[in-house]
């Protein structure tokens, strides 16, 4: 799934701007709305959520399809050429019509998709493009939820999951071209360190339509000043660099891996991947990255500003890695769902270090129960994450892989966040999930996300991973205002991980909800004095507890959740900065403890 990209033999036309948009009211196949330009007067924005950018509750809550839909034209020197429309993210389940003809659908929100538009419409000519978008969630989509149905007939969703269920086209939408004879369909690079040699192992699949006997795969590698440093033939094989400048955490260096077909000496066919060169390795309890141990400082994030929801959005991208920069943030966690593109080409350039995680959040039913007294179900169940669902997950797992696995930046993915792994059932719903990771990527260490309640006691997978990553609330949904017993039972429940399992651990999750602006001589819970004091406390013990190799506090900003919680007051406060990027008083607090750890590393 090589995100697109203009070379000398391929063009690239972005499609974002305001479409026309609408709901569905009743049911998709009846209404057709692309068989007509669509009803109303409604333009939205590509890319954005479509929930918050309307003064209508209809539109805000609504439960089911929407339409998009805009007018395209084939730029007319495509006639060599094959070409698509490419979907960046249509969350949860998108289709793609060209005209009046249906061409494709792709369920998950979070991955791309390509729609064929060659042999439907010609160079030079235009047509109707309407991508219709669904958010339901069931309980065999990733994320899991339940739809309901009230008396009236009304549907509404639930989920468990702790971010508003934003939907729509939230990403780029292109129209791209390449070379239909053959192209380069897809590239995938693991890099090594020799001594002072870096190699770069590559592996380079092509799409044949014509018989193109005479045709041959070359490889260029460039440096950051276009200088050739390496080249080979063949399609897959190690190209190796003298003296290779590394990419570094905080230290970024990208060379271009460059694929070319070529045919007579001509190159008809070439795309480029940047190319960290660096190695990663769990080596007892120590994260090396590029035989060094890594520290990591930084976040759990969430894409969510207000208006937009989740649509990408440059400038706030931008910002948020220059706040991350500023405060000494190293790395940051995909929490819950793999990121726009153009965030993971930002931290390959800017040498942020990522935790990769799929969209396999609130696979837990434990929580509500436990929580809310809602009475027990069984997560792992027919009724609710089965075998299906299973299917879904490692689906999200390989798309997920096929996107990011060139990125250097990537150094562990995290195939679910909280599961309930405490109940019967985990292990034969993991073990097979963990199995694929590894095939898919033999490079990159994997872990899940620990849920507070799955204590090392009570956890019945976490030996099937590399890393231990826990999110803990003690002094927040434990312990609540009690600093003091927070902290030894903090420390002790460390302890016992390292004692039994002997792995790093990296806590992934920790933080108090705080309403910016509100102090207290007390320290009362939400006050910043409270937030202070709370990671204060966090920290002391993770600096008495050396196997802990990283902190990623929750969450980098306020975010939005669900409407139906009462203990969510305009959504989730547990951010660093306010929703609009403003520092509450503990930034100031963690910008002086990890500029410190990195002086360290
Ligand atoms: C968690 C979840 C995260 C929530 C957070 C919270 O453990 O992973 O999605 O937002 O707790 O604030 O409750």
């Amino acid at each position: 799934m090589l995100k697109p990209q203009a070379t000398s033999t391929r063009d690239l036309v972005n499609l974002d701007g305001t479409w026309r948009f609408a709901l569905v009211q009743s049911d998709l196949d009846s209404e057709a709305p692309w068989s007509k330009p669509l009803p109303g007067t409604l333009d939205a924005p590509v890319p954005a959520s479509y929930n918050d950018i309307f003064v209508d509750p209809a539109i805000h809550n609504h439960v089911g399809w929407v339409s998009y839909q805009r007018t395209v034209t084939v730029p007319r020197g495509w006639t060599q050429d094959r070409y698509f429309v490419r979907v960046s993210a249509a969350t949860h389940k998108g289709r793609v019509y060209i005209n009046d003809k249906f061409v494709t659908e792709h369920i998950g929100g979070y991955t791309p998709f390509d729609a064929e538009v060659t042999g439907l419409v010609k160079p030079g000519e235009s047509f109707r493009l309407t991508i219709t978008v669904n958010n339901e969630l069931t309980n065999t989509t990733i994320p899991p939820g339940i739809l309901e149905v009230n008396e009236k007939g009304k549907k509404s969703q639930r989920y468990f999951h702790d971010f508003y269920n934003y939907a729509g086209l939230a990403r780029s939408v292109w129209l791209y071209s390449v070379p239909a004879a053959e192209y380069v369909k897809d590239v995938t690079v693991v890099t090594d360190v020799e001594g002072k040699t870096g190699v770069i192992n590559y592996d380079i699949k092509t799409d044949v339509q014509e018989s193109t006997s005479g045709t041959s795969v070359h490889v260029v590698v460039l440096d950051e000043t276009d200088k050739i440093v390496a080249e080979a033939d063949g399609a897959k094989g190690a190209v190796k660099i003298d003296n290779a400048t590394l990419w570094q955490p905080g230290a970024a260096y990208l060379y271009q891996f460059r694929a070319e077909i070529r045919k007579d000496g001509k190159v008809v066919d070439t795309y480029s991947v940047a190319t960290g060169i660096r190695t990663i390795e769990v080596r007892g309890y120590e994260f090396l990255i590029n035989g060094k141990p890594f520290y990591f400082t930084g976040f759990g994030r969430h894409e969510d500003t207000a208006v937009r929801g989740k649509g990408h959005d440059s400038a706030y991208m931008v910002h948020d890695f220059q706040l991350m920069d500023w405060i000494g943030a190293n790395s940051f966690r995909t929490s819950h769902y793999p990121y726009a593109e153009e965030v993971m080409d930002f931290a390959d350039r800017h040498g942020v270090v990522v935790i990769d995680e799929t969209p396999a959040v609130g696979l837990n039913l434990f929580i509500e129960s436990g929580l809310f007294g809602k009475g027990a179900r069984a997560t792992w169940s027919d009724d609710f994450c089965n075998d299906q669902t299973r299917e879904a997950h490692a689906d999200s797992i390989r798309e997920l892989v096929a996107r990011d696995k060139n990125h250097a930046c990537v150094v562990l993915w995290s195939i679910s966040n909280e599961p309930s792994t405490s109940e019967k059932g985990a292990r034969e719903y993991f073990e097979p999930l963990v199995k694929l990771t590894r095939e898919l990527d033999p490079s990159r260490p994997v872990c899940f996300i620990n849920v507070m309640f799955a204590t090392f006691d009570k956890d019945l997978i976490t030996d099937l991973f590399d890393v231990i990553c826990l999110n803990r609330y003690y002094g927040w949904y434990a312990h609540t205002g009690d600093l003091e017993s927070a902290e030894t039972a903090f420390e002790t429940e460390l302890k016992g991980w390292v004692a039994k399992y002997k792995k790093p651990i990296v806590m992934t999750e920790y933080g108090a909800d705080t309403m910016s602006g509100m102090r207290s001589h007390y320290c009362t819970p939400w006050s910043e004095d409270y937030q202070v004091a709370y990671y204060n406390m966090c920290h002391r013990v993770h600096d008495r507890v050396p196997e802990v190799v990283g902190e990623q506090v929750w969450n980098f900003a306020d975010f939005q959740t669900a409407a139906n919680h009462i203990f969510r007051v305009d959504g989730n406060k547990k951010g660093i900065f306010t929703r609009d990027r403003k520092p509450k008083a503990i930034a100031a607090v963690l910008r002086e403890r990890w500029n410190a750890k990195l002086d360290e590393l």
